[in-house]
């Protein structure tokens, strides 16, 4: 068994979650942050047999969209001491997947 987790976007997280459930995967959908551009998105954990791996990581793939964010970098300060800032494009997404092994699972 493996464990997907996969960052995805905010915008295609409830569409991907639909298109998983819909297949019949079970998933765990966790509120996150990016380290990077402190922006929110959205942890996916999907827990699955070895042989949906290939099929979990398709929907991922069809599911996303890799979309432009700007983040805001400061570049000096007016004499009169007001910050100036320069937008900096950062592309993101789709997905950042990882498949882990799963040592033990169990429901209770
Ligand atoms: P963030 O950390 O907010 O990163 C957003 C986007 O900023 C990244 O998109 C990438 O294009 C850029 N970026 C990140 N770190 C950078 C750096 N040190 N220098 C220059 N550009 C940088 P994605 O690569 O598509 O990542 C989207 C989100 O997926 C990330 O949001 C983070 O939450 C997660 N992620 C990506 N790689 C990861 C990793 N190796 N481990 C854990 N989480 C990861």
């Amino acid at each position: 068994m493996k464990l997907i987790v996969a960052a995805v976007q905010d915008q295609d997280s409830d569409y991907v979650v639909s298109k998983l459930t819909e297949k019949g995967y079970r998933v765990t959908q966790i509120g996150s942050t990016g380290g990077f551009l402190r922006q929110g998105n959205t942890t996916l954990l999907v827990g699955v047999e070895d042989a949906h791996v290939e099929t979990v990581v398709s929907l991922l793939t069809a599911s996303t969209q890799r979309r432009m964010r700007y983040m805001p970098m400061a570049t000096g300060t007016t004499p009169s001491g007001m910050t100036l800032y320069n937008y900096v494009e950062v592309e993101v997404g789709g997905a950042t997947i990882f498949v882990l092994d799963v040592e033990h699972f169990e429901q209770i």
